[in-house]
């Protein structure tokens, strides 16, 4: 049985720990069911803290072998030990003490992938948020800073590399096979940046001087025979940290910087200080078995868990309520980079569609939260994409704000200021409030206010007086827990676009308004500008400058007028996406109706023209190609969602775009780059057209052939798995899409990564049997329930990314995933959980398929026995 799964956590509990942890010494024996553990921690009594006030560690499905202090047993009266905590009384009062502790660890039956496991062989550690109170009994929370010095021994013929924080000290032979290696790491960190790793692993090495000239050792460890496909993530690497010493000033600061990939991982990657794991889809990647997204994913989450040896490492949260003051400000740094590295307009777009997909469901559903929570059961169930991905958009107004030379006088006052520290976001607002002499406080709402908010605009144009009226107002719907909102400071970045196409460039009157943005601050406000030569068209929230909803009145004449004359690309795409999204939201609740669809003859002329237009990057055009997909549609419906007109609908509107444009599509479908694959970002964003125009002009032939065709000659993955979804979206039931499916299966057999994109491809195939498929594939031999990455690829790509399929009006899809759910959570609850969260919108949908999620969301929390994880969300989706 499971304990303590109602615990709340309440920000406004804090306090900090009464002993205060210096330095702690750990030695592990490692062997797969009986792993030995001996910390050995010196501590003091905080200043103020009662003598009789006793020392209580965290720990998880622990068992203590022995304690002592200084060295001495301690009479067992003194202490308590639970699989969930250890507390000793009768420590000294003042002055510094050691306690010893001795636990025993099966990283071997260790299924839930956090504390020590094992995996392929290797053992590996994962212990944000909450594991390394699996392996020892400590204050497992990240305000407690200490110095490590780690010791693993190890069987020699399995574990070639003992690994863990900081610099290597000291290693080689002990007695019966074993050897030993000594790591420390000069740098105080929470536990939960602890890592150990030992194992028989292929290693590829580089080198990177700092800007300060000193040498920094680069090591990539990755399963034998796999270190050629670990070129790119090393480059990606070398150039993070180039990046983040010319753009934030910050260098590394350990003589060793290592990233280990395994094979099964909860996560993408984890920060450890000195020593990352990686799940090794963010790793490995050559032109065979990786597409373009790889690249860039493994890019930007090198980068990602590079930068956070600042933005985390260095300066970590005080308490994991403060999750974002490391992650939203990671993001953005990794955004950033991967602007900087590739297309920025087109990076652009890929984070807002991102951010709309999985962030504005969360924010209008049961699980909605603020970017800073004040209260959660289940810390693991925090990791979302409303820290994440919000997050990052609450750091980047506040560069919208304050502008770029005051954002970088606070980044630097920041890192200057609280090096070292465990901090808050109270300290991180601080910094920018200081650097820019601005009053962030209403600013700050953005932490603490759950909700996407809506900004309504109305504009009016007198001709005669020459004047042009902008009228701003804001509103913000309740969420859980948060019946009523304050209002907000929105930065709203605009733009006046002249009938001629040019930008006007005065100001409207007041003082609400600063290089191109307005300021909403208060629930409504106009901003009247004088002297317009010509009616405006307005262009609002350009390039996302806020993470909102915009709802105005546009016609698509002004809609088009942006899109071919914005100065800003993303807010051209922004214009297209909107015309695109209104119709497709049009002819969806038509269809429902049983009503004929409107012509999207507009619309196809307006994609075609993008699609045609060679003085655009291939990358831009391929993103104005791709229509908002099913979820956004039924996302913008809001309410009472069929999913099955909505891609009837789309489908139908594919149909006549593609018709329209087919000699341009069949054109472009042929021009991809010939010779050596590249991954750089042009040569993807030419095969991101070239695949986009495959798509649209196989449809427009209503024939396999085309992608089948382009399926047998593919040369890399990219264009291979292009094609194989051509045939699976929009043929599957063609006799090419079987004979496809079954030579990649074929060809892919002994690849686990690019397996997975076989199992994703017919999880995600539309049509009402789907779900039998999926049945069927859970059934086959290499199905492995362990591996997350697999489980993700098949119940994931079913649950959160087939919409007809998934949500089939029997309810199939919903008791699938519900019986998976609790079976998966038996092993790995955090994955479980995760996986669960793909239902969050389903009191969105028709009632007849509402009363069937509801069923089996119901039959998860009767089944019993559920950990923190699952409960927690389950509980939060059916509460209300
Ligand atoms: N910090 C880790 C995520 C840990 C998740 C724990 N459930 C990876 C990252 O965001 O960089
Ligand atoms: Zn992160």
């Amino acid at each position: 049985m499971r304990t303590e799964t109602g615990q709340v956590f309440k920000l406004k509990d804090y306090k900090p720990t009464d002993f205060v942890v210096e330095t702690i010494d750990l030695t592990f024996e490692l062997d797969p069911t009986a792993t030995r553990v001996v910390s050995r921690i010196s501590l003091h009594r905080r200043d103020g803290v009662a003598a009789d006030a006793a020392l209580v560690f965290d720990g998880d499905e622990l068992a203590l072998d022995s304690l002592q202090l200084d060295g001495q047993g301690i009479d067992p009266s003194l202490f308590e030990a639970t699989p969930h905590s250890l507390s000793v009384r009768g420590l000294p009062a003042s002055g510094r003490f050691e306690i010893t502790i001795t636990t025993t660890l099966s990283p071997q039956t260790n299924t839930q992938l956090m504390g020590l496991y094992r995996t392929n062989g290797v053992y590996c550690s994962q212990c944000e948020a909450q594991g390394f109170r699996r392996i020892t009994y400590f204050y497992d929370r990240p305000d407690v800073l200490a110095v490590y010095t780690v010791t693993i021994i190890a069987r020699e013929s399995e574990t070639k590399f003992l690994l863990s924080n900081g610099n290597f000290v000291d290693g080689g032979p002990k007695d019966a096979g074993r050897h030993y290696a000594t790591w420390f790491d000069p740098h105080p960190k929470p536990s939960y940046l602890f890592a150990l790793v030992g194992g028989d692993l292929g290693l590829i090495e580089d080198s990177f001087t700092t800007m300060s000239g000193r040498d920094v050792a680069l090591k990539i460890y990755v399963e034998h025979g796999k270190e050629d496909r670990a070129g790119y993530a090393m480059d990606a690497l070398k150039r993070s940290m180039k990046w983040d010493e010319e753009v934030y000033g910050r260098e590394y600061d350990l003589d060793i910087f290592q990233i280990v990939a395994v094979s099964d991982f909860n996560m993408g990657a984890m920060e450890n200080k000195g020593l990352n794991v990686f799940n090794d889809k963010y790793v490995l990647a050559d032109p065979d078995t990786a597409t373009d997204a790889d690249y860039a994913n493994i890019e930007a989450i090198i980068a990602h868990e590079y930068f956070h040896n600042w933005t985390g490492n260095r300066i970590t949260c005080r308490d994991w309520f403060q999750l974002c003051l490391k992650e939203g400000l990671t993001v953005y740094r990794d955004h950033t980079f991967s602007a900087d590295q590739r297309s920025a307009p087109v990076k652009r777009i890929a984070e807002i569609r991102l951010l709309k997909a999985h962030q504005f469901p969360e924010d209008a559903g049961p699980l909605a939260h603020p970017v800073r929570p004040e209260t959660y059961r289940e810390i693991n169930n925090f990791y979302t994409a409303t820290v994440y991905e919000k997050g990052s958009e609450v750091v980047r107004m506040i560069r919208t704000i304050l502008g770029p030379d005051d954002f970088r006088k606070g980044m630097d006052l920041y890192f200057e200021r609280h090096d070292g520290d465990a901090a808050t976001i109270e300290d991180f607002l601080a910094c920018f409030a200081e650097a820019s002499g601005r009053d962030l406080k209403q600013f700050a709402l953005w932490y603490s206010q759950a909700g996407t908010p809506s900004v309504s605009v109305s504009t009016d144009w007198n001709e005669p007086k020459k004047t042009f009226k902008v009228t701003l107002e804001q509103s913000l719907a309740p969420t859980p827990g948060q019946s009523r909102k304050a209002l907000m400071h929105i930065p709203l970045a605009y733009g006046l676009i002249l009938p001629d196409g040019t930008e006007f460039d005065g100001q409207p009157s007041g003082n609400e308004t600063e290089n191109g943005v307005f300021h909403l601050t208060r629930r409504k406000q106009t901003f009247t500008f004088s002297g317009v030569p010509g009616r405006p068209v307005l262009s609002i929230n350009r390039g996302f400058s806020a993470p909102v909803t915009v709802a105005m009145e546009q016609s698509d004449a002004d809609l088009a007028h942006i899109a071919r004359h914005d100065s800003d690309g993303v807010a051209r795409w922004q214009a297209l996406n909107e015309q695109a999204t209104r119709h497709l939201v049009a002819a969806s609740k038509l269809c429902r109706d049983g009503r004929n669809l409107p012509s999207a003859k507009d619309l196809a002329e307006l994609l075609v023209a993008t699609a045609a237009n060679e003085s655009l990057e291939s990358a831009f055009r391929a993103q104005a190609l791709a229509l908002p997909a099913e979820s956004d549609i039924a996302r913008e419906i809001g309410s009472n969602i069929d999913p099955d007109s909505i891609h009837k609908a789309r489908e139908a509107v594919l149909s006549e775009v593609a018709r329209f444009g087919v000699a341009v599509f069949a054109r472009l479908a042929d021009s991809a780059p010939k010779g050596d694959y590249s991954p750089n970002a042009e040569d993807a964003g030419k095969r991101a057209l070239a695949g986009a125009a495959m798509a649209y002009a196989s449809i427009a032939e209503s024939s396999p052939g085309r992608a089948k065709a382009a399926f047998d000659a593919a040369d890399n993955m990219t264009m291979l798995s292009q094609a194989l979804q051509v045939l699976a979206q929009s043929f599957p039931a063609a006799g090419e899409t079987g004979e496809a499916l079954a030579s990649f299966k074929t060809r892919f057999s002994g690849d686990p990564l690019a397996l997975d994109k076989w199992y994703a491809v017919q999880a995600m195939m539309p049509g009402d049997d789907t779900w039998e498929r999926v049945e069927g594939l859970l059934e086959s031999e290499d199905f492995d329930r362990s591996n997350p990455n697999r489980v993700r690829a098949l119940i994931g790509g079913f649950s959160a990314g087939n919409p007809t399929g998934f949500n089939v009006a029997s309810g199939a899809g919903y008791r699938l995933l519900a019986r998976e759910v609790i079976d998966i959570d038996k092993r790995n609850p955090q994955l479980a959980a995760r996986l669960l969260t793909a239902m969050r919108s389903w009191r969105s949908l028709e009632t007849g398929r509402q009363e069937q999620a509801r069923l089996a969301l119901v039959s998860i929390r009767e089944a019993g026995d559920l950990s923190p994880d699952v409960s927690d969300i389950v509980d939060r989706m059916l509460a209300g």
